[in-house]
């Protein structure tokens, strides 16, 4: 078995770029030599977390760093795609800390040595606790807080950066985290969920600011996740549910960042469940992008319901991740085609795609059949949304390494590489070779 495309597929050129991802929470540990932040406190309280765990330890990439790039580096991607941990990087006093900004700084320059592009997220989530002991995101004054902190970390690394990601999926922070309050800081309410979530944009936008300045050779734009909504029948009523879910859901977060509104439903929510925005925040939040990278797993189903604007329904007799998410590649290509339609655009990576399966080692290899038959469909559906239009640059895995999986914990293997938290040892899965092959027989077809 080999990923399979058409020939003249762009996907086979080297133009195209390839990587693989991560996020500081999840793989780094070393928990007691940064400050604390939101997910720490999150793990402590019982319940949350489906096997108990927590981010003390992970995949301990703080000690095994270079082991884990000289991995990516035999992989023979283009690129890598990591996050930076705020309260590694940035003391109470909202000083740089020079420990946790050296090791970034040796990180990137072995990735530049080695010749792997590296793609920085800003914030993928590890909100420092003491900001959040002040309101964390429902405070305005957050926003700040975190174009101080790209401020001085763009500034230290320099032109060591080859893309910027201000923020990996706000959507997660506000809703999972605000509004649902099934990921840190585990708060819940409307109200808080789209105060949230406007905070965050603005963050967004203020930090896009601070990139065109301090970073202007490099690529910089916001990382956004989709989970397009499908109606569960062709009912006018199933039809508008899955249109308002859709908005809801999805375009909160990309309209104001293409656009600078909010989609129209902002006007049916109870008026104190509405944001507050200051004059001046739309036109802050719509920066212009050098690109957006855009993360697809699965798409939903919904359908009308008497007392809520829409419900979730859950696929049945549908193939399935270990994540209980149906697999369905069609979808990841319309969703490019209709956001390509939509908004204008700026090139799209996609910054994540993949999924958990059951993986087990026998005989020390990890057969995993149905990440590869998931991650060939969806380089298929990369390859036809290119066809249709869309300009699309790159592609980036989730994950490299079987790592902490949110309120799943580590039960959830998303890797491309087997993690064995007992050794911490790394075995590379069928998967993470079939991706080499592909990504080193490319040529130039220009
Ligand atoms: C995401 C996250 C990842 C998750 C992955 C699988 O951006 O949602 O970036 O941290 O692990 O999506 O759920």
């Amino acid at each position: 078995m080999k990923f399979k495309l058409p020939e003249h597929s762009t996907l086979l050129d080297k133009s195209f770029l390839y990587g693989t991802a991560t996020a500081s929470f999840q793989i780094e540990g070393d928990s007691t030599s940064r400050l604390p932040c939101i997910w720490d406190t999150f793990c402590a309280t019982a319940g949350n977390i489906a096997d108990a765990s927590n981010g003390d330890q992970a995949c301990e990439h703080i000690a095994k760093w270079r082991e884990d790039i000289d991995l990516i580096h035999s992989l023979g991607v283009d690129a890598y795609r990591f996050s930076i941990s705020w309260p590694r990087v940035i003391g109470f006093d909202g000083k740089l800390n020079p420990q946790g900004v050296d090791f970034y700084i040796q990180l990137l320059e072995y990735l530049i040595e080695l010749g792997i592009k590296p793609f920085v997220t800003l914030y993928h989530w590890d909100l420092p606790q003491h900001i959040e002991d002040n309101g964390g995101w429902l405070n305005r004054q957050t926003a700040y807080l975190f174009r101080d902190y790209v401020d001085l970390i763009t500034q230290a690394f320099g032109e060591r950066v080859h893309s910027y990601a201000t923020l990996n999926e706000p959507f997660c922070s506000a809703y999972l985290g605000y509004e649902v309050g099934i990921h840190a800081p585990g708060l819940t309410g409307q109200d808080k969920g789209k105060q949230a979530a406007h905070h965050l944009l603005l963050a967004h936008g203020l930090a896009m600011q601070v990139l065109r300045k301090n970073s202007p050779k490099a690529l910089n734009g916001i990382v956004l996740n989709f989970t397009p909504a499908y109606p569960v029948s062709d009912s006018q009523a199933d039809i508008n549910a899955a249109a308002y879910a859709d908005d809801y859901l999805n375009h909160w977060y990309a309209e104001p960042v293409f656009n600078g509104c909010y989609p129209e439903i902002l006007n049916q929510l109870p008026a104190e469940n509405r944001p507050q925005i200051e004059e001046g925040d739309m036109q802050i939040i719509a920066q212009p992008l050098d690109y957006v990278g855009i993360n697809y797993y699965t798409r939903a189903f919904y359908k009308a319901d008497d007392n809520l604007p829409y419900c979730a329904i859950s696929p049945k007799g549908v193939e399935l991740t270990a994540m209980g998410w149906e697999v369905y590649p069609d979808a990841f290509r319309d969703l490019l085609i209709d956001l390509n339609k939509r908004y204008t655009l700026p090139p799209v990576y996609i910054t994540e795609n993949g999924a958990a399966t059951d993986d087990e080692i026998i005989d020390g290899s990890v057969d995993d059949q149905q990440r590869i038959n998931y991650i060939q469909g969806h380089l298929l559906a990369v390859h036809q949304a290119i066809e249709a239009g869309v300009d699309i640059q790159g592609y980036f895995v989730w994950s490299l390494l079987d790592n902490f999986e949110w309120a799943e914990g580590y039960v959830k293997r998303f890797g491309i590489v087997y993690v064995d938290y007992q050794t911490q040892q790394r075995t590379k899965k069928r998967s993470a070779e079939l991706f080499t092959e592909l990504v080193t027989t490319r040529i130039n077809q220009a």
